[in-house]
């Protein structure tokens, strides 16, 4: 009996002394929305961030992801979190301009020459920069993750210098930046929201969009596509944006957990995002769609064709955020 108690009385102990772990979580779940497919990179990162909110709230802490836009587009989730009505959404930065302009700075066409130009911005002190302004919009932007360098697709002809634009049905996502960057290239460029994509192609209403291989392969775009240009024209970050209403009412533990394991989520899914991009080439070459890559003069001189766009757009981003970046990424080529 005097064995019991002991035993009884040494697993009170335990389960007491291992209560003030995770006594500062609470039972959650955490909606959190994308309009890509489970089987995109973004899945990877997910799958990792629960693992370590797993670990660090003891279980209590849940994310529940919604794919395929089935809790609306970009900007419509994003709404949603600053009316507190959704807890997070996985969203491109272009969409969002309207509600911070000095985001469309990343729609800047060909600002970055490569990833880890954007990871050194995007996670310094111009990301933070640029998460204050979200978080004064009622956004918490825990981590920047990765949509990426985005390459159109086309059903007509193949795009192998700027003038095969010319009078191209393009879609650009909901942003004057990208829209100016394709009409001033010729397109007939047609802002649309990302959900609407697919049957806009299927039907011809559209003739062409432009995606990071992955999201060509994971949303379907090849299966209604013929061509494939890799112009780099463009990379996008993934914001992962949290509701400040909500993520105000949770404990300090809490919040710091989940930008943690945000972070967490935001390596591994760019860690796997470089292999998953030339498997999807791959799987895109194999559906028998015709691949070019644009030379490199002929990046030049789209490039130098588009840099009208800056200055037609460097007032309404922000002249001291665009001349910031610039001289960053100046500093960082050196
Ligand atoms: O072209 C687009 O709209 C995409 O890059 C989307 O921004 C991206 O796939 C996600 O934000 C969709 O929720």
């Amino acid at each position: 009996m005097r064995k019991l108690l002991l035993t009884t009385t040494a697993l009170a102990f335990a389960v007491t002394a291992a209560a003030p772990a995770f006594a500062q979580f609470n039972d959650r779940t955490i909606r959190v929305s994308n309009g890509v497919n489970a089987d995109h990179p973004v899945g990877n990162g997910i799958t990792a961030m629960q693992a370590c909110l797993d670990q660090k709230s003891g279980g209590k802490l849940k994310l529940q992801a919604f794919w395929g836009g089935a809790l609306g587009g970009d900007l419509q989730a994003t709404q949603a979190l600053r009316s507190g009505v959704q807890e997070a959404v996985v969203t491109s930065s272009s969409p969002l301009v309207g509600i911070e302009p000095a985001l469309g700075v990343f729609d800047l066409p060909f600002l970055f020459a490569n990833a880890q130009e954007a990871y050194q911005i995007l996670d310094g002190e111009f990301g933070d920069m640029m998460n204050e302004k979200l978080e004064a919009a009622g956004l918490i932007n825990l981590a920047y993750w990765e949509n990426g360098f985005r390459n159109l697709s086309n059903s007509v002809r193949p795009v192998t210098k700027w003038e095969d634009f010319e009078g191209m049905k393009v879609r650009v996502m909901q942003n004057n930046i990208f829209l100016d960057t394709f009409q001033n290239l010729g397109a007939n460029a047609t802002p649309m929201a990302f959900g609407e994509v697919f049957s806009a192609l299927e039907t011809k209403a559209i003739d062409a969009q432009e995606n990071p291989y992955v999201t060509i392969d994971t949303s379907k775009f090849f299966e209604v596509q013929n061509y494939i240009t890799e112009t780099n024209h463009a990379y996008t970050p993934f914001l992962f944006l949290f509701s400040k209403p909500i993520f105000d009412t949770y404990t300090q533990e809490e919040q710091a957990a989940l930008r943690e394991c945000a972070a967490v989520g935001r390596d591994l899914q760019r860690s796997v995002i470089g292999d998953l991009n030339k498997q999807s080439l791959e799987k895109i070459k194999a559906a028998g769609l015709q691949v070019n890559v644009l030379s490199e003069e002929e990046q030049q001189r789209i490039r130098e064709k588009s840099m009208v766009v800056y200055e037609k757009h460097k007032d309404t981003i922000g002249a001291d955020i665009v001349d910031s970046i610039l001289a960053e990424l100046a500093e960082i080529r050196k």
